[in-house]
């Protein structure tokens, strides 16, 4: 384990303790905050997210650029300003150097947070979506999926966003070597709805499962990232159809102004947002705290604190 950072990095000290003692620790991401879901909601969300986690036994590490440093684990009070900042930059794992150079603070990634847990020694990563490979611009492929394949980091996820291309990212993740687990399921879950007629790898019913796959995984002696998928429960989950609907009326308005590149995933998710009515949020912020649970009774099962008995 890693706790001697560099420079860029700063640390919270319960996070640094966890990390010694081999407590538990779960990485959340902070793009979702910034330029995935609207305020106040977001920082409502970020919140409860590190407490569900907390309520688990293990420590939140809600990962963000602030001023300029890689923060793993922000106070509640960064949290909250970064929250509240309407000119935070989206940060993915490209634009680390650039936003620590500038002293900018911004939100992580999937790709910028999974560069950070794996150099701070963090195994276990929760967010909503991972980023693929977009519907209709086989180019805008998502800096996740080439980070996913190079860190050794269990992500907990609801799939990939709905708006992407879900056959076209699955295939990207096969390439890169990711084993896709389903937590009790056998498809691969579309985000918003449970299933997406892709099958995953493997359906697991336990977390011990899951970290007894993500250790074989690396003791093999792969570096890729073990993605655990875990759907909404059936009464939370949209209909496809319905939200399928949306997602191309908001692609089209997309492809109309011409929005491209870092833009796109945001402008999407608020416009799929604005067309179901709020249904797409609720289920957002639903499968968000989902996965925070899961990823923590997973962290729970990779944690060695018997280490440090005294
Ligand atoms: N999942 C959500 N909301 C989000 C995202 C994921 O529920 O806002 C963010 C994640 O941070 C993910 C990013 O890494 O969108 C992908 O963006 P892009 O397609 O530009 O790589
Ligand atoms: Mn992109």
């Amino acid at each position: 384990m890693n706790l001697h950072l560099p420079s860029v990095y700063k640390i919270l000290p319960d996070v640094a303790l966890a990390l010694s003692k081999g407590t538990g620790v779960v990485a959340l991401e902070s793009a979702v905050i910034t330029h995935g879901l609207p305020r106040p909601v977001n920082r409502e969300l970020a919140d409860e997210l590190e407490i569900i986690i907390r309520e688990n036994g293990i420590t939140p590490a809600t990962m963000a650029l602030i001023d300029g440093k890689i923060s793993v684990g922000i106070t509640r009070d960064e949290l909250i300003a970064l929250a509240n900042n309407e000119q935070t930059v989206k940060v993915s794992s490209r634009m680390i150097g650039i936003a620590v150079a500038q002293n900018l603070s911004g939100g992580t990634t999937v790709a910028a947070t999974l560069v950070a847990a794996h150099t701070a020694g963090i195994q276990v990563f929760a967010t909503g979506g991972i980023g693929g490979v977009h519907r209709g611009q086989a180019f805008d492929i998502s800096a996740d999926l080439d980070e996913l394949a190079r860190r050794p980091v269990i992500v907990v996820c609801a799939g990939a966003k709905a708006i992407l291309d879900l056959p076209a990212t699955l295939e990207a993740l096969e390439t890169r070597g990711v084993p896709v687990l389903g937590y009790q399921t056998e498809d691969f879950p579309a985000f918003y709805s449970r299933s997406s007629g892709l099958k995953v790898d493997m359906s697991i019913d336990s977390p011990e499962q899951a970290a007894q796959i993500a250790r074989a995984h690396w003791e093999a002696g792969n570096h890729s990232a073990v993605l655990v998928c875990n759907p909404l429960p059936e009464d939370k989950a949209l209909d496809p159809q319905k939200i399928n609907q949306a997602i191309e009326k908001a692609i089209s308005e997309a492809e109309t102004r011409g929005i491209s590149g870092s833009a796109l995933t945001p402008f999407l998710l608020e416009k799929v947002g604005k067309i179901s009515k709020g249904e797409s949020l609720q289920a957002n912020l639903t499968l968000l705290k989902n996965n925070a649970r899961l990823a923590a009774r997973i962290a729970a099962c990779m944690a060695k604190p018997h280490l440090h008995t005294y």
